[in-house]
């Protein structure tokens, strides 16, 4: 076996144990968000665009998922999640125990309103964060 060889084996090796550990599972997150912050004002002013930009972020240890973003911008192209009450995420995140910290704001331009910031069981129906109501559900049907 020549050198390249071994290095090749090597490198699928490595990189098969790689993915599979970053790997998550198919969850359906959904998002409900209370029409106006605690005190009673709009999230994004007045107009017609004044509804939040959500985004979700699912952290367990280091291990942290933003939906809705991408490129530190919001996903305007994946995420129906821009100017809505609110919304639902089908996407991969990895969660190996029966709860995860959630995190929902609105993505603004300057500092983000956040929405609020708690631990929910996973799966759940209705999770209370702050000003917002969290779903979610394995699978992605
Ligand atoms: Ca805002
Ligand atoms: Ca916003």
């Amino acid at each position: 076996m020549t050198l390249m060889k071994l290095f090749a084996i090597a490198m699928a090796f490595s990189l098969s144990a790689n993915m599979s550990a970053q790997a998550g599972s198919l969850y359906k997150v959904s998002v409900s968000v209370n029409k106006t912050e605690a005190d009673g004002g709009k999230w994004d002013g007045f107009g017609p665009f004044s509804d939040p930009d959500i985004v979700v972020c699912l952290s367990e240890r280091h291990r942290q998922t933003c939906l809705g973003k991408i490129n530190g911008d919001l996903d305007y192209v994946n995420s129906d999640c821009e100017d809505e009450l609110g919304c639902t995420f089908t996407s991969s995140v990895y969660i190996s125990g029966d709860s995860i910290d959630v995190r929902v704001y609105d993505e603004d331009t300057g500092p983000d309103d956040s929405v609020g910031i708690g631990t929910c069981n996973v799966p759940t129906t209705s999770c209370a964060i702050g000003l917002g109501l969290v779903s979610i559900q394995q699978g992605g049907e």
